[in-house]
């Protein structure tokens, strides 16, 4: 089917041929076509019967090859470029939806790709911070190492501080220890000097007439005077605008005075207006339990007294009959002003001779001597049974056994009749109210001296052992700080 070489002539026809054929089978085909047999019906529907006749100008071409006459190929040929068009479309929508899908593909993979940049940012961002925490531990670690150190050091300081408190403590024990020697030595001098002067005395006696001799002084006991008292002194505290005192060093002591009672105007302050009792005992049972001021009235007693009742010490029930604790009050005083009694209630004060025999009148009483020293330690002397024979017996002494833990300083003076500087009933030749200047049952001289010169200190340095001493506790000059005389009806 094929034709090669020849003329132009021939070849063009041949081509016009085929051509025509071609165009009688698409015109078949346009009997299908409903568009195209629209076009050619149109003349029928006019009523005319025409044949129709078709022309075709084909530009003379120069064939230089073969040439290959198909008819059924052409045919072929349009026919499946139809169905392709279709099969190309659906191609066409196919990869469009594939391309669509893998768009989709490529846009999550977009988004995993930023996922994938927003991890490695997050986990370069927890790298960093993981190194910053990393850096504060070992900060951290470092500082604690540097703590501990330091804690180290300060329990080292601790360690020396205790150390040297130990030391010091240790030293301050070895100078209180000297401290007790010097002040036994002391005492000892001054018992030495007063031996001296006796004897000075009694050489210028032989030429002269010679004052009166003082009596002997009470040895010293300096396993127990109180120690640490930083200081030597015999300073005494002022009366309150009354002035007895008397210049440091001085060897003269306090002015005698015949005052009375100067208790006039009782404080409003821990005061019964209740009573008055038999004594504080009877107040407590009345259930006056807070110690304070109360009036007291002895059986026989003429006239009500007033009175310190110490309801808390030991069950209570104590009537104070004399107490010293400031030096505010001069205890060197006549026998009337002894005997009523003197001072002020809730401060120094003596309770009276004759209302402390009224007491003891009227049941079995016990007393108690109350010290205390500079050091702030409190011993007591207990006698388990207290009374005083009347005026007419000088006020007689009766005591009991002792007890205690300051020593028994009173026994001595069991048995004697109480001296003033006005009335001598001791038995020294001269008056010892003169030499330990207060009012006492006195022997030749005393082994105590409650009401004697309030010193401040302790130890102080006078001619005479005229401060508030108890011999067996700190000997004849350690004047204590604080002393109170209570009585309680024994159980
Ligand atoms: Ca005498």
């Amino acid at each position: 089917m094929v034709k090669r070489g020849g003329t132009m002539g021939p070849g063009m026809w041949s081509l016009f041929i085929l051509f025509a054929l071609s165009l009688w089978s698409n015109s078949q085909a346009f009997t299908k076509n409903p568009i195209l047999s629209r076009i050619r019906r149109a003349p029928e529907a006019s009523g005319e019967t025409k044949k129709c006749s078709y022309t075709f100008l084909v530009p003379e071409q120069k064939i230089t090859g073969p040439i290959c006459a198909a008819r059924g190929y052409s045919t072929d040929k349009d026919r499946v470029t139809r169905l392709d068009v279709a099969s190309v479309r659906d191609l066409l929508s196919k990869q469009r939806r594939e391309m669509e899908t893998l768009k989709l593909v490529v846009d999550v993979d977009g988004n995993l790709v930023n996922e994938m940049k927003l991890l490695r940012k997050e986990s370069r961002n927890m790298n960093s911070r993981v190194t910053q925490l990393y850096m504060q531990l070992l900060h951290e670690i470092i500082r604690k190492r540097d703590n501990s150190l330091e804690l180290a050091q300060l329990e080292t300081r601790i360690l020396n501080a205790t150390t040297e408190s130990l030391r010091l403590a240790s030293r301050y024990r070895e100078l209180e220890a000297r401290y007790s020697a010097l002040a036994a030595v002391v005492n000892n001098q001054s018992v030495l000097i007063g031996a001296l002067e006796e004897r000075c005395m009694q050489a210028y006696s032989r030429r002269e007439e010679h004052p009166p001799m003082g009596p002997p002084l009470v040895q010293v006991v300096p396993e127990n005077i109180p120690v640490s008292v930083p200081r030597l002194t015999n300073e005494i505290q002022t009366e309150h605008g009354r002035g007895f005192a008397r210049e440091r060093g001085s060897r003269s002591g306090p002015s005698p005075t015949g005052e009375t009672l100067e208790v006039q105007k009782p404080p409003e302050r821990n005061f019964s207006a209740e009573g008055p009792f038999r004594d504080c005992l009877e107040a407590q049972e009345a259930g006056h339990s807070t110690s304070g001021m109360y009036l007291i009235k002895p059986d026989e007693a003429e006239r009500p007294i007033q009175a310190w009742c110490e309801q808390n010490m030991d069950n209570g029930g104590w009537t104070v009959i004399q107490s010293r604790r400031d030096g505010s009050v001069n205890f060197f005083r006549n026998w009337d002003s002894y005997k009523s009694g003197f001072g002020n209630i809730d401060g120094e004060y003596w309770l009276g001779l004759e209302g402390i025999y009224r007491l003891g009148r009227q049941g079995d009483y016990k007393l108690q001597v109350e010290l205390e020293d500079w050091m702030g330690k409190k011993v007591y002397a207990q006698y388990n049974s207290f009374h005083l024979e009347p005026e007419s017996e000088g006020y007689r002494l009766r005591l009991g056994i002792y007890q205690g833990n300051a020593g028994d300083s009173l026994t001595s003076h069991n048995g004697k009749q109480f001296t003033t500087l006005d009335r001598d009933k001791d038995a020294f030749s001269g008056n010892c109210a003169h030499f330990h200047k207060g009012g006492w049952w006195y022997n030749a001289c005393g082994q105590a001296n409650l009401n004697g010169v309030w010193y401040t200190g302790g130890v102080y340095r006078s001619k005479f052992q005229d401060g508030i001493f108890w011999a067996d506790y700190g000997g004849g000059f350690y004047s204590m700080k604080a002393v109170r005389m209570m009585i309680r009806p024994i159980d």
